[in-house]
């Protein structure tokens, strides 16, 4: 955790993770740092993906330019969930043609990929690059916003490692844990041990909170999410938590798998927009719980985004007394979303 002094929204941030009383929920939005904005989208103009993530001085600045914009709360390291199959050397490409997702060139098939797979320690190594862009951020926030750090979820560097890439549905890694069980649940696990060393090498930098982005995991059955993703997921909080850090999941479409969700140890659940706030809320009374306005509606009317974001504050409000509540999307700012429609729900959920 960073050591500077904390100003008025870095406290209302670390006092949401200590389920302590506020004046109000704190605010940040995934993915509040990329696509949609026009400063982002001139800095990739004249910088590589790969570049902006390893040069400190630019990953701070995409990481700035909401903050700046927008009354957040908290900021968001500069980063991929990617970078952990890139540094296993499986080739991540992000700079293809427009609209085109990322793509892997050396996609995951059975035990002989795991050979030359290195320590967590020695991946780590490759990452540095991470922690560096977290304590650059950190020396130019000074305290005055929470900071957030985050990596994949295994399941969700699984499925594209399997698939090659983006895909609506990867069924190229769900028949592969299948076929496969006991090469998934090695790998699964294999990779739980990178995230964690990986996590807690941005805390160490300084991020108050780490989160796990699970994008994927909803496409699973809840008896193969328990299977195979829920002892990975426990083995990263297991190490994260014997440290003293706190661990948020995100999993997109998942549901079904709230009944489980909390077994991964986590200590908070970012919800997304297809789970009702009041009664996650009654299942887990002691969690975290972070959410979850549609990012489609910021696509409506500015009156529409005002509106439910009010109501979703009087959710907090009436089922939580606004404790462990941290307002946000239920996935990721879509690209062409106006930007005037964040600036309006940052602008209720801050009054
Ligand atoms: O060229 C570009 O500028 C590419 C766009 C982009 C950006 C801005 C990618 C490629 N990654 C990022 C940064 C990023 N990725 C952040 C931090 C900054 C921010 O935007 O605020 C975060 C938190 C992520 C996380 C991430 N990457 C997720 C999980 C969250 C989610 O949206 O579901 C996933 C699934 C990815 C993979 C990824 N990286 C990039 C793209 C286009 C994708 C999606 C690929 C696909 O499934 O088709």
């Amino acid at each position: 955790m960073s050591t500077y002094p904390s100003g008025p929204k870095r406290q209302r941030f670390l006092k949401a993770l200590n389920a302590e009383a506020v004046d109000r929920p704190p605010l940040w939005l995934m993915r509040q740092a990329g696509r949609y904005l026009p400063t982002y989208q001139e800095v990739r103009r004249q910088h590589g993906f790969w570049e902006v993530c390893k040069t400190p001085e630019l990953s701070t600045k995409v990481a700035l330019e909401p903050l700046q914009k927008f009354p957040l709360d908290a900021a968001i390291v500069f980063s991929d969930i990617l970078v952990i199959p890139d540094a296993l050397g499986l080739g991540v490409q992000f700079d293809r043609g427009k609209g085109e997702g990322p793509a892997i060139d050396k996609v995951l098939r059975d035990d002989s990929d795991l050979n030359d797979w290195p320590s967590a320690e020695a991946l780590l190594d490759k990452l540095q690059f991470l922690p560096r862009a977290v304590s650059h951020l950190v020396d130019t926030l000074k305290g005055s916003h929470g900071i957030i750090g985050f990596a994949g979820a295994p399941f969700t560097l699984f499925a594209y490692m399997a698939q090659g890439g983006g895909s609506d549905d990867f069924e190229k890694a769900r028949v592969l844990l299948h076929d496969k069980p006991a090469f998934a649940k090695r790998t699964l696990l294999a990779l739980a041990d990178y995230v964690a060393a990986l996590l807690e090498a941005e805390c160490q930098a300084g991020c108050d909170v780490v989160q796990l982005f699970d994008t994927w995991g909803g496409l699973l059955s809840q008896a193969d999410y328990a299977e195979f993703c829920i002892p990975a997921l426990r083995r990263i909080t297991d190490q994260l938590h014997a440290k003293n850090r706190k661990v948020l999941l995100f999993a997109k479409g998942a549901t079904h798998l709230l009944p489980i969700l909390a077994d991964s140890g986590v200590d908070g659940l970012s919800l997304d927009w297809r789970m009702d706030f009041a009664p996650a809320r009654q299942r887990f009374p002691k969690l975290l719980l972070q959410g979850n306005i549609d990012p489609t509606l910021l696509f409506a009317s500015e009156a529409v985004v005002r509106k439910q974001t009010r109501t979703l504050l009087e959710h907090m409000r009436q089922s939580s007394n606004y404790e462990r509540c941290i307002v946000n999307l239920g996935h990721g700012i879509l690209p062409g979303t106006p930007v005037s429609n964040v600036a309006a729900l940052c602008d209720e959920a801050t009054r």
